[in-house]
């Protein structure tokens, strides 16, 4: 392998900073080119770590790279997200320093295959002791177990992300890994109810149908047949190519005993599984007064049936084991499933629904039934990766994986959610990049020179700002009564945001036509590219609304897990709950706060076709992620003062060999012997700059006329050595 990564080491550049002429797109473009058709993945922009989407398997992951790069300084080795990682933990250990890594790109770029790599490196890397296998061994196995029940097939994905993750790997102050913790943010729950075409459910789903023996899917009444469930064959792709859903199961089912969930509650997961996807399969039709009532004849005979005096409910559920999977009275159910109850004043109304709302109450109830256990998995996984002994001073590296910014054909407030998540992430690594140089130069006493760049600030304000953005305009409209709709939200946006240069109305009307269009959408110019969104539904799923009748008959199950996440408690809080978005805008407001108190480290993900095909490179499509992704102000910025930079001890090391006063032993410190060493090798004067610790190199030309020298210099010495020996031999 020494003679392998020698060889590609030298194809293209390994760090962007050392292109010749850094300002041009097209040579960025070529070298990323080069290097993937060499299947060199990885390149450097400075610090920050580019990663080109193979798709397929590389032999670089394996105990042998795993041993090249750990304690081997970034810029020896050939460019890895594991040379990422170990400066990281180096950091985190030699300094104790809070680490996170940012993992930023488009859906399908790579983000969660770097994320598995980063804790596989982490894993593999700290001490072998009993104690820590179990940490470790969970810290992996949360894994398999978040993606089967938050990830999904999408349009451009097969295993895409539909839940954004940040997780801390905790350690103690020797560096040993003591536990973590995880947060999850906004599932995309519209899923378990809805798949566009092409498109599947949450894994889990057709996990447990492939793989559940006879005796389980007799138990929850399942057939193996995915396409007997309306909620899990809608698009029309219930197999993902080279994956093995059976398969697939029997690692999940592992996964959760690592991590502590038994027999008993597993089985408590798939019955909630077999409820929704029994519920999906409850058609309503229009009754007598155009009330809602069930309509499956294998389910429900017509048995005329008095509940509770109330309300007449014609059917029954003749499908009795149903209730048995929910561990819930039936006629509450039935009830809940066909009428509401509404509290006006002291005043309490039962009135039925209607075909339409019965559908959608049906809908709410799965999707929330779904979030929630989702929610209570995290919070099971977290209790199991608690330390287990208490650790005084918790150092933490914290690992970023969020879903990527998306643009389908249709877009709705799920698309908003996830590009809106971008928006932010993207601004913090404009912050953060642009202030770290700057910190570092003020820091080594280094004049700097700004430069611009493409502040996303304003699409973040566009979206979250108080009373203005799109967030509060349509949490107003969520607190209008009866009178707000998707339409009069969209009129309202149209006419205070249309002047905003990054909302694009479509009531403006055709150019040509000099009509106004009457469309459902709007667009936004997002920093990666403009999307239109259908407003159809926004409110609906910013309300989130879960009719108390059905929570009531939540309650009332006695399945285990959902006694723990639907409470009484939430029936009788007078207080309304917050908007879908607001409550994503906290958390995302959260996340920014935490990542902003760590030393952060930046893998940009890029995706080079959108066949998912190896070897393929469109330039188009990977120009736009580059353009979008600001890598090239991120070059920019990078060599605008120096484009190379290094503590004076590693700059010293490597080439001391190119002066006869620093060979082999350099007198004074670092900095006099450095300054000693490139008098010697003719730096000009404004080549290079002394900062405190390091030095900074203005042009790559001059390292690498240095680097060649050493190269040379380091063949000569070793056929000196070859020499020698031969002379003994
Ligand atoms: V999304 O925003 O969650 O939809 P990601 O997470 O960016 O997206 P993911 O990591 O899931 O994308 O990668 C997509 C697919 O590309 C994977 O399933 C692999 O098949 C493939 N991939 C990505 N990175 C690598 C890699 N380093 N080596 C091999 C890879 N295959
Ligand atoms: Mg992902």
């Amino acid at each position: 392998m020494e003679q392998d990564l020698h060889v590609r080491d030298r194809v293209g550049v390994q760090d962007f900073v050392l292109l010749e002429n850094h300002t041009s797109e097209t040579e960025f473009i070529e070298n990323l080119q080069k290097r993937s058709k060499e299947e060199l993945i990885y390149t450097y922009i400075g610090s920050v770590l580019v990663s080109v989407n193979p798709y397929k398997n590389l032999p670089i992951y394996g105990s042998d790279y795993v041993e090249k790069y750990r304690n081997v300084n970034f810029y020896e080795l050939p460019p890895h997200v594991f040379a990422l990682t170990d400066t990281a933990l180096r950091s985190l250990r030699g300094e104790l320093v809070n680490q996170c890594i940012l993992i930023s790109g488009e859906s399908g770029a790579g983000k969660t295959e770097a994320s598995k790599k980063v804790l596989q490196f982490i894993a593999a890397t700290t001490r072998k002791k009993a104690s820590l296998e179990t940490v470790k061994d969970k810290l992996l196995q949360s894994n398999p177990v978040l993606e089967a029940f938050g990830n999904a097939k999408t349009n451009r994905n097969d295993n895409s992300s539909r839940f954004g993750k940040y997780m801390d790997v905790e350690f103690d102050f020797t560096g040993d890994p003591t536990g973590g913790h995880i947060i999850n943010y906004l599932l995309e729950k519209s899923r378990v109810v809805f798949q566009a075409k092409g498109e599947r459910n949450f894994h889990i789903f057709y996990q447990l149908l492939a793989g559940a023996d006879d005796a389980l899917l007799e138990k929850l009444s399942l057939k193996r047949d995915p396409n007997q469930y309306v909620y899990l064959k809608q698009g029309e792709s219930s197999k993902v190519s080279g994956v093995d859903d059976a398969e697939s199961f029997k690692i999940v089912r592992d996964a959760l005993r690592v991590m502590e969930i038994g027999d008993e509650e597993q089985e408590a997961l798939f019955l909630l599984l077999s409820v929704i996807i029994h519920l999906g399969n409850i058609e309503f039709a229009s009754g007598e007064g155009d009330r809602a009532r069930i309509n499956n004849p294998v389910l429900v005979s017509t048995i005329a049936k008095e509940v509770k005096g109330e309300v007449d409910v014609e059917i029954v559920f003749l499908f009795d084991k149903f209730f048995k999977l929910l561990q819930c009275p039936e006629d509450k159910l039935v009830k809940a499933l066909l009428n509401k109850t509404i509290e006006a004043r002291d005043d309490v109304v039962v009135s039925p629904m209607g075909r339409d709302e019965a559908v959608k109450a049906r809908d709410a109830l799965s999707k929330s039934v779904y979030e929630r256990m989702f929610t209570w998995l995290v919070q099971r996984l977290n209790r199991s990766l608690q330390s287990a002994v208490e650790v005084k001073k918790k150092i933490v590296l914290g690992i970023l994986d969020i879903y990527g910014f998306e643009i389908f054909q249709s877009n709705s407030f799920e698309q908003l959610c996830i590009n809106y998540c971008n928006e932010k992430l993207q601004q913090l690594f404009i912050e953060l990049t642009l202030k770290s140089e700057q910190d570092e130069y003020r820091r080594e006493g280094i004049a700097w020179e700004p430069v611009t760049y493409f502040d996303n600030k304003i699409i973040c304000d566009l979206i979250e700002e108080k009373h203005k953005g799109i967030i509060s305009i349509m949490d107003e409209e969520c607190l209008v009564p009866g009178e707000a709709n998707d339409k009069t939200f969209l009129n309202k946006m149209d006419k205070l945001l249309s002047d905003h240069p990054h909302y694009l109305s479509h009531a403006k009307g055709d150019n040509k036509t000099k009509k106004t269009i009457e469309r459902e959408e709007f667009r936004l110019l997002h920093y990666a590219g403009e999307v239109t969104y259908n407003v159809k539904g926004f409110l609906e799923k910013n309300n989130d609304l879960l009719y108390r009748d059905l929570k009531d008959a939540m309650i009332s199950s006695s399945n285990p897990i959902t006694k723990d996440v639907f409470t009484s408690s939430e029936l009788n809080s007078k207080k309304r709950p917050d908007t879908a978005a607001s409550q994503f805008k906290t958390s995302l407001a959260r996340l920014v706060e935490i990542l902003i108190s760590k030393e952060p480290s930046y893998i940009r993900c890029i995706k080079p076709n959108d066949v998912k095909k190896p070897g393929l490179f469109e330039t188009g499509i990977v120009t736009h992620q580059v353009k979008y992704l600001g890598l090239m102000e991120n070059l920019r910025v990078r060599r605008a003062g120096f484009a190379y930079r290094r503590p004076y001890e590693g700059f010293l090391n490597r080439y001391k060999s190119l002066c006869p006063e620093t060979w082999p032993h350099p007198k004074g410190d670092p900095k006099s012997a450095v300054q000693t060493l490139v008098n010697h090798l003719k730096y000009g004067e404004n080549d290079y700059c002394m900062g405190l610790t390091k030095i900074f190199i203005r042009l790559p030309k001059t390292l690498f006329e240095t680097e060649d020298a050493f190269q040379k210099r380091k063949n000569v010495l070793a056929s000196m050595i070859q020499a020698k020996y031969k002379g003994i031999l």
